[in-house]
């Protein structure tokens, strides 16, 4: 339900649908004339003990000359009595977070719409539908938008995983894409900032990791750009490969980008999440003519 100031909505397990929010929510952004690949919003929850966090960010993929190419909703779990809260994002580069004032309205059942700034507006809907395992651990892995991160371990972990991996984009570079295993805690199953032993603060040392064991999807690693493009892989992972794994995009010039807000060597933020286990990178660096327009490579996995 909206909370009183108009500006949250509430989880209410007490409430009927149609009064309130499930547990799982899709917010979408919805297709209003004039967005751009700019608009971004980033979903936060206020908890019952007044502290903040973050749920990721929901955006639209488009080509350079704006035409709208591809968008998911974003996949958010909510607690009891935590209030959804919106924020217009901008690229990080060019201001970041602003504050505007945001107004919910309830719609049919489950059903609410969102306005942020008076402009930019969200469809936002009790989820119908189970997510899947791994989908439902990217929901808390993927909080931070630069978290470009899958955990593909499965409870049962004997069954092949079949997932498809979409990329897609504009961008005038040619730029490869691929992934790179995480290490994970033996003992506790926590996915680690590290690939292979070395940590993601340590600079130019994680970056040749990342390059080092660089992995493609069934072996393929895609090179991809020169204008509009799309393409879908295959992706297998039998019960050995069924781990954490990050998106990485090695750059025209051979620089590495993955997930993290200062992993690049220009320290600055290079993936940004646009819904769902989907994700946006700007291939130039700071200085290579960068313009943060995110939809250089976009890449998309889903279960086959
Ligand atoms: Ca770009
Ligand atoms: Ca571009």
């Amino acid at each position: 339900m909206i909370n009183p100031e108009g500006n949250g909505l509430f989880f209410d397990p007490g409430s009927e649908t149609s009064e309130g929010l499930d547990q799982w929510v899709e917010i979408n952004l919805a297709m209003t004339p004039g967005l751009t690949g700019d608009d971004w919003v980033g979903v936060k929850v206020i908890s019952a003990d007044g502290s903040l966090r973050d749920l990721g960010g929901v955006g639209h993929v488009h080509a350079d000359d704006n035409q709208m190419l591809f968008s998911k909703p974003l996949l958010v779990q909510l607690k009891p009595n935590e209030s959804l809260q919106l924020t217009r994002l901008n690229p990080p580069e060019i201001g970041g977070e602003t504050t505007e004032t945001v107004e919910f309205s309830s719609l049919d059942a489950g059903n609410f719409r969102a306005v942020v700034g008076g402009d930019l507006a969200l469809n936002i809907k009790s989820s119908d539908r189970e997510p899947t395992t791994w989908e439902e651990e990217t929901v808390s892995i993927q909080s931070d938008t630069a978290d470009g991160i899958f955990d593909f371990r499965q409870p049962d972990g004997t069954a092949p995983l079949d997932l498809q991996v979409k990329i897609l984009g504009d961008c005038a570079d040619i730029n490869q894409v691929g992934v790179v295993r995480l290490d994970t805690d033996a003992t506790t199953g926590d996915i680690l900032g590290s690939v292979n032993g070395v940590l993601s603060t340590a600079g130019a040392d994680f970056r040749a990791a990342v390059k080092a064991n660089l992995e493609g999807f069934d072996g393929v690693l895609p090179s991809v750009g020169g204008g509009v493009y799309e393409q879908t892989l295959n992706w297998t992972l039998d019960a050995a490969e069924q781990d954490a794994y990050a998106l990485v995009m090695i750059s025209q010039s051979g620089e590495v980008y993955t997930f993290g807000t200062t992993t690049a060597a220009d320290g600055k933020q290079h993936i940004k999440e646009l819904g769902q286990n989907l994700f946006g990178f700007e291939d130039r660096a700071a200085g290579q003519g960068s313009d943060w327009d995110f939809n250089d490579v976009v890449v998309e996995i889903r279960t086959a």
